[in-house]
């Protein structure tokens, strides 16, 4: 990946996102920037997949669906109640098809960057906890802490994120996604390990 490729990118996502969503997507792609310098991933890897992490954001829920359905890709039942999260899904297939990215790392780290899944690279974990951390993040429990946890010790930062997004979601009483569920039983046992 060129540093033109990378900017070209930018510029297309600052056209395409409302001026908040684009703040936070800058932010992720430099948290993930960072992240990757402190655990040895490709630096461009993780500012490409930081800047498209949410770049189907925006799109209408029945476009998303109708979008999944045309190109056979499963829409889950806690999806079909949330179709906001299927902006994974639907960004990692513009990725690919719109912004033209082959490289399957990336698209991968769209791909899991809401729920998270067992077994995550560690692109995928840069970019899962680059979302929850990135500067212009307020609202969520515990930022300082996990902030710092980041970058001491990446898998126990997915853990506490984890931990703390379903206590959030069960306070407010919102469907959970059974692959949120997984990982989280997946990375108890292994942190603990
Ligand atoms: O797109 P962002 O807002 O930057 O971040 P994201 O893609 O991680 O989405 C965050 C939201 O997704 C946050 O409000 C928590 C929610 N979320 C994560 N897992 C689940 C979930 N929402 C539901 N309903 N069910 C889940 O399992
Ligand atoms: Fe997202
Ligand atoms: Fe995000």
């Amino acid at each position: 990946m060129k540093r033109t490729d990378i900017s070209k990118i930018r510029k297309a996502m600052e056209k395409t996102l409302e001026e908040k969503r684009y703040e936070h997507t800058l932010g992720v792609a430099y948290t993930a920037t960072s992240l990757a310098m402190r655990y040895g991933e490709n630096l461009e890897n993780a500012e490409l997949a930081g800047l498209l992490h949410d770049c189907a954001k925006e799109m209408d829920d029945d476009k998303a669906i109708s979008l999944c359905e045309k190109h056979h890709i499963s829409i889950t039942e806690v999806e079909r109640k949330n179709p906001s999260l299927l902006h994974a899904k639907t960004g990692s297939f513009l990725a690919m098809h719109t912004y033209k990215v082959d490289n399957g790392e990336i698209i991968n780290a769209i791909l899991n960057h809401t729920t998270g899944r067992p077994g995550m690279s560690l692109l995928e974990k840069i970019i899962f906890v680059a979302d929850y951390i990135e500067p212009s993040r307020k609202k969520a429990a515990n930022l300082p802490e996990i902030r710092k946890l980041a970058f001491i010790d990446l898998d126990a930062a997915l853990l506490k994120i984890l931990e703390d997004t379903l206590e959030y979601l069960k306070q407010k009483e919102e469907a959970i996604d059974p692959m949120t569920e997984k990982t989280y039983r997946y990375y108890r046992e292994f942190v603990s390990k």
